[in-house]
C-alpha cells in the first residue's frame, strides 16, 4: 500500500470492529459477566464470614471460597476482558483481523475456557484450596496447576493472534507510526509474553510434578520468586487496557484531542521495562534473597511509577485544557466542565479517583521498612481492592458500556446510562467503605488470608470487629452494584437494534501527525532492554536459591 498516505487519513481508516471479529469479543465478554456475578458473591460471602456474622453451609471451607474469589476475578474476569477488548481495539484502529488470526483468537477463548472450568471443577470439590497464589508448599490437586497452564496456554494463542494483527498492519503500511491503540495492545501482549515465562517454567517444572508425586519436594522460594516475576507484572496486564481507554477513549467522550502520542507511547514502553524485574518487592519479608537484591527490585519498583504519573498528568492536561476550551476560567473551574452525566466518562473517572490514594498505598508498601508493618496485613488486601477492584473494574464497566453496544449494532439508552451511573456511585461507595476498613484494620494489625477468629479474646482482636462490620457493609453494596452491573450488560447487548449504532470512540492526539521516535516501534531493542533487566533483576537471587542450602519442603494440605 502507498507510502505516502496521509497520517489523518490512515487515522480514520477503521471506525468499527469488524463484525466477525466483535462476536469473538463478545464471546469473550460473556464470560466476564458470568465470572463477575460468581466472583462476587464469594466476596460478599467472605466479608460476613470475618465480620463473624455467617457460616458457611455444607462444609464449604473459607480457604476454599477465598481461592473460587481470587481465581474467578484476578484471573478469569480479567484475562477473559483484555483479550475481548483488545482484539476490539486492534480491529478497531487497525482493522479487522484475517481468518488465521481470529482462529487464534479462537482457539485461546477455548482453551481458557476449558481451563477455567476444570480449575473451577478443582477448587469446588475441595481439591486445590491454596488461593491464586497457589503458594508452595500448600499443595492442590495436579488438576488444578494443569487447568491454571491451560489457562495462561490460551492468552498465548490469543496473544499471538493479536501481535500477528498488529505486525501485519505494519507491513501493509511500511514507514507509518501503528495506530496508537494497536501499539499499546501490542505492549501489553509483549510483557504478557515474557513474564508468564517463569510462572510457566514453575508450574511445567516444580508444581506438576510435585502433586503428581514425581518428586517429593518443591524449592519455595524458587517457586514464589518465579510467580512474582509473572504476578506483578500480572497487574499491569490488568491496568494496561484500563490506561489505553484513558489516554485514548476518554479524550473522545469529552469530545476532544488526547494529551499526546509519544508521550503515551513512553509510558508503555516503561511498562514493558519496568514491569518484570520488580516481582521481589512481593517477598520483601522473606528469607533466601539477599538485601541488596530486595534493595535492587524496589529502586526498579521506584522506576515503574513513572509511567503512572506520566498517566496522571496527561489526563488532567486533557481535562484542563478541555474544560478552558469550553470557557472555565480560573484555577479549577474546567472540573465542572466535565461531562458529568455520561457513564462512559463517570465510571472511569471514578476509578481514576480510587487511583490515587491506591497508588500512594503502592509506594508505601514499595517501601522496605513499612512494607514491615502491612505485609501480612489486611492492608495489602485494601490495596489491591483499590486498584485492581476499583481504578482497573471501573474502567473495564466504562469500556464495556460502549463496546457492548457498539459490537451488538444498538446504542446507549438514556435508561441505560443511568444505570450505569448508578453502577459507579453504588460500587464506589462499596468499594470506599471496604477498602477503607481494610487499610485502617490492617495497621491495627488485623492478619490478611485469614479467616474470623476472636484470638481467644485478645484485646487487639476486639478492635478489628467495627472495621469487618464496615467491611461486611462495603461487600454488600459491592453486592447490590454486581446485580446492577450484570442487569445492565445484558440489556446493553439484548435491547431493540437500532439504525445508528453506539461509537468505539477514539481520540486523535494533539501531536497526531508528528512521526513517533523511531527505537519507540523498533521491537528487537524492546525486547533486548526488557529481557536483559530481567536478567539483571533475578540472575543472581535466582541462582543463589539452587547453589544455598535451604532444604526443599514436602507437600501440605491443610484443609
Ligand atoms: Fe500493588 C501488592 C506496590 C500498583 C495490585 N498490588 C499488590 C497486590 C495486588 C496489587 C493484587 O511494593 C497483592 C498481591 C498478593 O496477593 O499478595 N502496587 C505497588 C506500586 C504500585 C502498585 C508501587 N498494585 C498496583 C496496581 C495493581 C496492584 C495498579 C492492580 C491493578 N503492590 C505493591 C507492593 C505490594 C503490592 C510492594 C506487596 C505488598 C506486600 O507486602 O505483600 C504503583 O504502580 C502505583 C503507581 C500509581 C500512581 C497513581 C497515579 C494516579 C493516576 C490517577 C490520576 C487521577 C486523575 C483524576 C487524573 C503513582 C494515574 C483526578 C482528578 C481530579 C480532579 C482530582
Ligand atoms: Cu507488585
Amino acid at each position: 500500500m502507498s507510502r505516502n498516505i496521509h497520517p489523518d487519513q490512515l487515522f480514520s481508516l477503521n471506525n468499527r470492529v469488524d463484525k466477525k471479529d466483535g462476536k469473538l469479543v463478545l464471546a469473550n465478554m460473556i464470560w466476564v459477566i458470568i465470572a463477575l456475578l460468581i466472583g462476587g458473591s464469594a466476596g460478599m460471602l467472605q466479608t460476613f464470614i470475618r465480620a463473624g456474622m455467617f457460616e458457611l453451609p455444607f462444609g464449604i471451607g473459607y480457604y476454599q471460597l477465598l481461592t473460587l474469589h481470587g481465581v474467578i476475578l484476578a484471573l478469569v474476569l480479567t484475562f477473559f476482558f483484555i483479550m475481548g477488548f483488545q482484539i476490539a481495539s486492534l480491529s478497531r484502529s487497525a482493522g479487522a483481523f484475517n481468518d488465521r488470526e481470529r482462529l487464534l483468537g479462537w482457539i485461546g477463548f477455548w482453551l481458557m475456557s476449558a481451563g477455567t472450568l476444570v480449575a473451577a471443577a478443582m477448587i469446588a470439590t475441595n481439591e486445590a484450596s491454596v488461593l491464586y497464589t497457589f503458594y508452595a508448599p500448600l499443595q492442590a490437586h495436579a488438576f488444578y496447576y494443569i487447568a491454571l497452564a491451560v489457562i495462561i496456554i490460551g492468552t498465548w494463542f490469543s496473544v499471538i493472534g493479536q501481535l500477528m494483527r498488529y505486525f501485519r498492519w505494519r507491513r501493509e503500511f511500511k514507514g507509518h507510526k501503528t495506530p496508537l491503540l494497536s501499539f499499546m495492545a501490542s505492549v501489553n501482549n509483549v510483557m504478557w509474553l515474557v513474564c508468564t515465562i517463569g510462572v510457566s517454567l514453575s508450574v511445567i517444572f516444580q508444581y506438576i510434578p510435585w502433586s503428581l508425586g514425581i518428586v517429593e519436594t518443591i524449592n519455595v522460594s524458587l517457586s514464589r520468586t518465579l510467580f512474582w516475576m509473572f504476578g506483578h507484572a500480572l497487574v499491569y496486564f490488568w491496568l494496561l487496557p484500563a490506561y489505553m481507554s484513558w489516554y485514548v477513549v476518554i479524550p473522545k467522550v469529552l469530545g476532544t484531542k488526547g494529551f499526546s502520542d509519544n508521550l503515551a507511547r513512553m509510558s508503555f514502553v516503561l511498562f514493558l521495562f519496568f514491569s518484570i524485574p520488580v516481582g521481589i518487592h512481593h517477598q520483601l519479608t522473606e528469607p533466601g534473597i539477599d538485601a541488596f537484591w530486595k534493595g535492587l527490585q524496589v529502586v526498579l519498583t521506584f522506576a515503574v511509577i513513572v509511567p503512572s504519573l506520566m498517566t496522571a498528568f496527561s489526563l488532567f492536561a486533557v481535562f484542563e485544557t478541555h474544560g478552558r476550551k469550553l470557557g472555565a476560567t480560573g484555577l479549577l473551574d474546567w472540573f465542572k466542565k466535565l461531562p458529568w452525566t455520561d457513564a462512559r466518562f463517570v465510571l472511569p473517572f471514578l476509578g481514576m479517583l480510587f487511583f490515587i490514594p491506591g497508588g500512594i498505598g503502592g509506594i508505601i508498601n514499595a517501601s522496605g521498612q513499612m512494607n514491615q508493618l502491612v505485609h501480612n496485613t489486611i492492608w495489602v488486601v485494601g490495596h489491591f481492592h483499590i486498584t485492581v477492584g476499583a481504578p482497573v473494574i471501573l474502567t473495564y464497566f466504562g469500556i464495556m458500556m460502549f463496546l457492548l453496544p457498539h459490537i451488538t449494532g444498538r446504542k446507549i439508552t438514556k435508561q441505560l446510562n443511568n444505570m450505569g451511573l448508578y453502577l459507579g456511585y453504588t460500587w464506589t461507595f462499596g468499594m470506599g467503605l471496604m477498602s477503607a476498613a481494610m487499610h485502617f484494620a490492617g495497621l491495627r494489625g488485623a492478619p490478611r488470608r485469614s479467616t474470623f477468629s476472636e484470638y481467644g479474646g485478645a484485646d487487639i482482636a476486639q478492635e478489628w470487629i467495627t472495621y469487618q462490620i464496615m467491611q461486611a457493609v462495603g461487600g454488600t453494596f459491592l453486592f447490590v452494584a454486581i446485580i446492577i452491573a450484570v442487569i445492565l450488560f445484558i440489556q446493553l447487548m439484548t435491547g431493540p437494534k437500532t439504525a445508528e449504532v453506539e461509537e468505539f470512540p477514539v481520540a486523535p492526539m494533539m501531536d497526531q501527525s508528528v512521526p513517533t521516535t523511531k527505537w519507540v516501534e523498533n521491537w528487537r531493542v524492546l525486547i533486548i532492554i526488557t529481557v536483559f533487566l530481567l536478567l539483571i533483576a533475578y540472575t543472581v537471587p535466582i541462582t543463589q536459591m539452587f547453589t544455598e542450602n535451604i532444604p526443599d519442603a514436602k507437600g501440605f494440605k491443610l484443609w
